[in-house]
């Protein structure tokens, strides 16, 4: 082959590489994972990697309140004001309204910071994940999306991350639940690799085989 075809096959074959990794569904089509901007996401609540101030900051946090206005502030202030004087914990998670957002509610919970909770980040990190989707389910809601908590500002190393949400996504869903549709959301094309190459969902369950083939 010329050169220049070479050139042109390998072309091709890096755009389909790339554009695969846009998008992959698991367990049934139940969990969808994505490259986007958690803010644009048409889902009924969106999980906000807070702080335990629950008062904004930078990140996913700061363009969620940016994206949906003062109103879910204000929700957060009452919260604090009323049941969380001392903020949210690690691990725990509450609910307020999704102000402008597409989404009808935030969930606001608090990842680990990594390195700072004497190796129990793990276990927080989970909590963030199942305590987000137990109050999602409570309120009878049917789809949520997720951006990858703790992978920012708090350094939670990315393939570690993989692992534990999507081992506590899985868990979840094994149980009765309103909850039909888990949207992971990875904001650049690498951080979804990595997620791709590390998570722990069963592929015997992935979304995209083909029961009837056997
Ligand atoms: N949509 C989806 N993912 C995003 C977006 C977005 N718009 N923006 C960033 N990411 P971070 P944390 C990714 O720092 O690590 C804040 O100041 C980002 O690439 O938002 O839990 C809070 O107030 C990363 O993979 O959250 C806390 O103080 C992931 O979202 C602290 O940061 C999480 O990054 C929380 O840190």
């Amino acid at each position: 082959m010329s050169e220049r075809a070479n050139a042109f096959y390998s072309s091709l074959i890096t755009h389909h590489f790339s554009t695969a990794f846009m998008e992959e569904s698991f367990l049934d089509g139940r969990v969808r994972v994505l490259l986007g901007d958690i803010t644009g996401q048409n889902v009924d609540a969106i999980v906000n990697a807070a702080n335990s101030t629950l008062l904004g900051g930078g990140g996913v946090d700061g363009a969620i309140h940016r994206a949906g206005g003062a109103q879910i502030l204000e929700e957060c202030r009452e919260i604090r004001r009323t049941r969380l004087p001392d903020g949210l914990p690690t691990g725990e998670a509450v609910m307020t309204n999704g102000g402008l957002l597409a989404a009808r509610y935030v969930i606001h919970t608090v990842g680990p910071i990594y390195g700072r909770h004497g190796g129990r980040e793990a276990e927080q990190l989970a909590r963030c994940y199942q305590n987000s989707l137990r109050l999602a389910a409570e309120s009878n809601l049917a789809s949520i999306a997720f951006p990858s908590i703790s992978t920012g500002a708090f350094g939670y190393p990315r393939a570690e991350a993989a692992r534990v949400s999507s081992r506590a996504v899985a868990d979840f869903l094994k149980g009765e639940t309103s909850i039909s549709e888990v949207r992971l959301i990875f904001f650049q094309p690498s951080d979804l690799k990595v997620f791709i190459e590390s998570h722990k969902f069963d592929n015997r369950e992935q979304g995209k085989v083909d029961a009837s083939s056997g």
